[in-house]
């Protein structure tokens, strides 16, 4: 489906570093050192609601990543897919009397606007899981070809220890495994399984649903197999970064890795890196709770869309943190000073507060370290000033090619 706009992002001298981060996988601070073309998976949203903080502070995080890869002269192949057949998207639509394609291209579009408006660049490919069913049914039956598919009645089940290595991205115990399995969208329960954990590869026609064809019968997809067969068909194996929120570790992304595995071998992904929770009210935002600060909402109510990308980057993507409307102030403040500091005629030198700002981010993408060094230059230029012509422009211009911010 189509993507958003991208916007042109202003050349910086040369960067040299190397970006480390947290793989989940190996539960360790690793450098990702992808290849000339960098490759990278992101779980997209599940069209039925408006772009919460949560979500919006998930596409920040990888799209700081992306803003570094291409500033340190990497080519980047980004994929992110749009889960636009689901159950939570035909309850909401069932709910709202509306057609479920209607409400998934509503929201798809919001979507597509609040990513323009938090200067969120574009994926190289975005991609719904409508228009890859048949995708998904050809690597459903290769599965099952591999010995790695069971029925439960008309539904087809993928057997998780079929790979070798099922366990490698999340590390949990079988009990929790079980528990998150029925948290989120598992059926650990149902009798016939093979292992309680074991996900829905193919599910066979249920009245009043949308269903499609395939040589596996009428039916539709699981959710695991969607988002690997979108990655391996977009990226090939062993690409550099499975992302999304720390919510889908297990069992999404172990699931995925795994079917991957199976089939086209290991890894699936050279490394997992996961966004913290957002809470508001003392639990995670989350749509099904209801507790949800809406970016649209915040944009139609006259926020600046960079505070709220300024309040995202100044929390750690190491924790989950708790929105609250005094991160917007803050944000407010810093961006009304960065702005005064860079539009001056002539300030400090930049180069050391850029290589600085860039350091921070190499080291584990530590966005409020390098929106520190940020605010040291323009508290330098606020205080003294400088006569160098190029510093608030170089200062400038990094601001916005590595942090997005305008
Ligand atoms: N469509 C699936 C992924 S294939 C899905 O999880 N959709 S979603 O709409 O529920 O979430 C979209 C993205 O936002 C996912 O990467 C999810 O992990 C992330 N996310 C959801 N809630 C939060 C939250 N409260 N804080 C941070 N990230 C969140
Ligand atoms: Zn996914």
């Amino acid at each position: 489906m189509l993507s958003w706009p991208a916007e042109s992002i202003p050349p910086l001298p040369a960067l040299h570093a190397d970006l480390t981060a947290f793989d989940t996988g190996t539960g360790s601070v690793k450098p990702l050192n992808p290849g000339a073309e960098a490759r990278m998976y992101v779980c997209g949203i599940t069209p039925y609601d408006a772009t919460h903080i949560g979500h919006a502070a998930t596409y920040v995080l990888f799209d700081t990543i992306h803003r570094f890869w291409l500033a340190t002269g990497h080519s980047v192949r980004y994929v992110q897919n749009v889960t636009d057949i689901d159950d939570p998207l035909l309850e909401r639509a069932a709910r709202d009397g509306v057609d479920w394609r209607e409400l998934a291209d509503f929201e798809i579009q919001r979507f597509r606007d609040d990513m323009v408006a938090l200067r969120v660049l574009p994926p190289t490919h975005l991609v719904g899981a409508v228009e890859s069913v048949d995708l998904a049914a050809r690597r459903v039956m290769e599965l099952r070809d591999a010995g790695a598919a069971y029925p439960v009645e008309s539904d087809l089940y993928f057997s998780a220890e079929s790979a070798a290595r099922f366990g490698r991205v999340s590390h949990l115990t079988e009990p929790d495994m079980v528990t998150l399995s029925a948290e989120r969208g598992g059926d650990p329960q149902r009798p016939g399984k093979r292992n309680p954990v074991d996900p829905l590869l193919w599910q066979a026609p249920r009245p009043g649903e949308p269903q499609w064809d395939s040589e596996l019968g009428p039916g539709r997809p699981g959710w695991h197999i969607e988002c690997a067969s979108i990655a391996l068909e977009f990226l090939g194996p062993a690409f550099d970064v499975q992302g999304g929120g720390r919510d889908l570790v297990f069992p999404h992304h172990e699931m995925s890795a795994a079917q991957g595995e199976v089939l086209e071998g290991w890894p699936f992904a050279r490394a997992y890196i996961h966004a913290p929770m957002v809470s508001y009210e003392g639990s995670k935002m989350s749509k099904s709770l209801g507790n949800l600060v809406f970016v649209s909402r915040l944009r139609e109510s006259g926020v600046d869309p960079m505070t709220i990308r300024l309040a995202i980057l100044s929390q750690s993507y190491r924790e989950d943190w708790p929105w609250s409307p005094e991160l917007l102030d803050e944000a407010a403040l810093r961006l009304s000073a960065w702005r005064g500091a860079f539009s001056r005629p002539t300030g400090p030198s930049s180069e050391r507060a850029v290589e600085e700002l860039t350091f921070a981010l190499s080291d584990d993408l530590d966005t409020p370290r390098a929106l520190a060094a940020v605010d040291a230059w323009a508290q330098e230029q606020r205080l003294r000033g400088g006569d160098d012509p190029g510093g608030p422009g170089l200062m400038s211009r990094a601001v916005d090619a590595l942090l997005g911010i305008a």
